[in-house]
């Protein structure tokens, strides 16, 4: 049995120039997915639950649940002294952390605290996603909008914790996607996944088929692929959507398949927002084999110019991603 502390130490031997600031960083969103865990845990018990009154600057519904993840993990990183800023769907601006280690600090994080929030009242699985870069502002200068709004392929970390029938945290450096699960009875995330990766075929896609009609034709007819009958690529594809990005890529991620947010009538650049749900996503998706795209190219090497941009997002095993984008191509 190995703990997710003891294998980010070792992974932190494999570079020789390592600090142990990236090792802080992570154990600080491990301590933050702890708290965030026990409170989703007694969720119907407590006067957690719910609206918060509040909305988020893309004009969201704020949960009470979002707002407490959003706050936890603020403070967890804060308190290292080795994240520089934050931000986070739940901030309209970004948030540079005052005391003065934090000022020389040279990581930036970007966060969904609480992805898929809107499933906490029935029970449904929901995750908290994260997204780590340096500094590109010099040690010591203050941090500006420019230190977040770099392409995904500069991600230094990326990973997510899905609190589902288990909870789990997985992350990578670049080095491989690592899966672990939290045992409550020790408060530890033991290591039950090493150097995840896509299958090579998958058969589920996920999609929200009720806005079939707002989808770009090129989505339309890859749904239609999905569900026609091909004995040589096993199709009919099986549909499954969770409505929560972490919960429905975990699944594909380990079962095969793809997920889709495109742009719609509703949304013309889709819905998941860049920065904090496509790119981390998409290092991981990279990392185990598979593929992101937006429907014509790699996500991450978009170039932001908004903390709050939006991007459709078709991620999951590689072929099934390419075949999507054949057709997008074919009918845009
Ligand atoms: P959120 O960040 O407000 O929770 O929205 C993101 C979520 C994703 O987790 C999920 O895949 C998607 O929104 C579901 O959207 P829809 O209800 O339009 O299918
Ligand atoms: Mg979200």
């Amino acid at each position: 049995m190995k703990t997710l502390g003891e294998f980010i130490i070792e992974k932190q031997h494999e570079f020789p120039h390592a600090t142990g600031e990236l090792s802080a960083l992570l154990s600080a969103i491990k301590l933050g997915a702890k708290i965030i865990n026990r409170d989703i845990n007694k969720a119907g018990l407590v006067d957690i639950i719910g609206a918060n009154g509040s909305s988020n600057i893309q004009g969201e519904t704020q949960m009470k649940l979002d707002v407490f993840a959003n706050e936890t993990l603020k403070a967890a990183l804060e308190a290292r002294g080795v994240v520089a800023g934050i931000a986070s769907e739940e901030e309209d601006e970004l948030v540079i952390f005052g005391n003065d280690k934090a000022c020389h600090a040279k990581y930036v994080v970007l966060m969904d605290p609480l992805d898929g929030s809107s499933n906490i009242d029935v029970n449904v699985s929901v995750g908290t996603i994260f997204s780590i870069y340096h500094r590109v502002t010099p040690i010591g200068e203050p941090i500006s909008e420019k230190d977040f709004l770099q392409p995904g392929h500069q991600q230094v970390a990326a990973g997510y914790i899905i609190y589902g029938s288990s909870t789990m945290l997985v992350y990578t450096t670049g080095c491989g996607v690592h899966a672990f699960t939290y045992d409550p009875s020790i408060g530890v995330f033991c290591l039950s996944h090493e150097n995840v990766q896509f299958p090579k075929f998958g058969n589920i896609y996920s999609i929200n088929e009720g806005f079939y009609w707002k989808f770009p034709v090129g989505v339309k007819k890859y749904i239609k692929y999905c569900q026609e009958e091909d004995a040589k690529t096993k199709r009919p594809y099986t549909s499954r959507y969770i409505g929560s990005l972490v919960s429905d890529f975990h699944r594909n991620l380990l079962k095969g398949g793809i997920y889709i947010y495109p742009n719609t009538a509703q949304y013309s650049k889709g819905k998941l927002r860049l920065l904090y749900e496509c790119n981390p996503i998409a290092f991981l998706a990279e990392q185990a084999g598979g593929k992101a795209s937006d429907g014509f190219n790699r996500v991450l090497e978009i170039n932001p110019t908004e903390l709050h941009q939006r991007s459709p997002f078709f991620v999951g095993v590689k072929s099934m991603v390419e075949d999507a984008e054949k057709f997008m191509e074919e009918f845009k």
